[in-house]
């Protein structure tokens, strides 16, 4: 079942572990996520008295937010994420990440690597990792040591990331594919030709697989750096971000965000009619009224008959992309 991936994307995906979308979103859209970014900052600041040039990451931003909940299931990204992992999902993390510029003054440490001035000061210069692989988590990989597939994000740049060096996200291709002991024995040290600094306008959206080796760039630019991670993950792991969300917020969504938002459906025993003697979770023993994503995906491919309907936004290939300059 495809319903929206072109045999294109699919390459990328499995290949480079990420599909580059160039203005997936409208500028009216695009817009409203920078505003409500701003907001949501400005109201945090003034909440715990932070001072203005403070870097922000707001988890479960989705939460703050009605533009950060609508990306959840926005009807042109959501049949691609299905595609890329299925409808048995749900929301791990959705994290909004706000950088002002560096200080004129302030010395940037390498790309990646986690280490100087600007780190100590506590400007975040992200280090080489993949997600998912730290000890807490997932100590013992499997399959070779690599790790086993468990989530996508799609990043969404809310501000004109186009040049290098404003924060940029950095992405080495194919890196899901090897194992992160490999990374740890490179002292993460990622060389440029395996290494693509991403420039991207406002509005555009990467789907990729945080398996995938990644860090993000200072920001010696004068803009600030907004940028929207939205995390899907199986619905039998555990969310990063809440173990369960506000009643509130789930009483005013649809059955499918219910469901992106962790939530079980109806009233029936959530462990089956047979809890007593054979329960079982409808997080894995899914019947088609459990998992809305399911009936929903369904139905879009027997409304299309089964054809392709390919996202308007133009696709760009790692083929096609910049070639990475080299990390300073
Ligand atoms: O782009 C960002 O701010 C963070 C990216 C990252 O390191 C992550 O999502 O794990």
């Amino acid at each position: 079942m495809t319903l929206a991936m072109t045999p294109q994307q699919r390459r990328a995906f499995d290949e480079d572990g990420f599909i580059i979308l160039e203005n997936l979103l409208t500028a009216a859209e695009s817009n409203r996520l920078a505003a409500a970014a701003d907001e949501v900052v400005a109201r945090i600041q003034k909440e715990k008295s932070l001072p203005r040039e403070t870097h922000f990451q707001v988890r479960n931003a989705l939460a703050q937010h009605d533009a950060f909940l609508d990306l959840i299931d926005h009807p042109r990204i959501l049949p691609l994420v299905i595609d890329a992992i299925g409808w048995n999902i749900q929301i791990r993390t959705t994290h909004l990440d706000y950088r002002p510029p560096y200080p004129d003054d302030l010395e940037a440490g390498a790309v990646g690597s986690g280490k100087g001035a600007d780190s100590e000061a506590g400007y975040r210069n992200t280090a080489w990792h993949p997600d998912l692989a730290s000890p807490e988590i997932f100590q013992a990989p499997s399959l070779d040591g690599r790790l086993p597939f468990m989530e996508i994000k799609v990043f969404y740049p809310l501000f004109d990331m186009t040049e290098s060096g404003c924060g940029n996200l950095w992405l080495s291709p194919g890196s899901h594919l090897r194992t992160p002991a490999e990374l740890r024995d490179m002292d993460r040290e990622v060389p440029p030709d395996q290494a693509l600094e991403l420039k991207l306008p406002a509005g555009s959206a990467v789907v990729w697989r945080t398996a995938v080796w990644h860090c993000v760039g200072p920001n010696q630019s004068p803009k600030t750096r907004k940028i929207m991670h939205v995390g899907y993950h199986y619905r039998w792991l555990r969310p990063g971000d809440y173990i369960q969300q506000d009643p509130d917020l789930l009483a005013r969504c649809s059955p499918i965000r219910q469901q992106l938002l962790g939530a079980l459906p109806g009233s029936d025993d959530p462990l089956g009619a047979d809890s007593d003697i054979a329960p079982a979770s409808q997080y894995w023993q899914t019947r088609r009224t459990d998992v809305p994503l399911r009936a929903w995906a369904e139905s879009q491919v027997e409304a299309a008959g089964k054809e392709h309907t390919p996202p308007s936004a133009t696709t760009t290939h790692l083929a096609n992309a910049t070639t990475a300059p080299k990390p300073t």
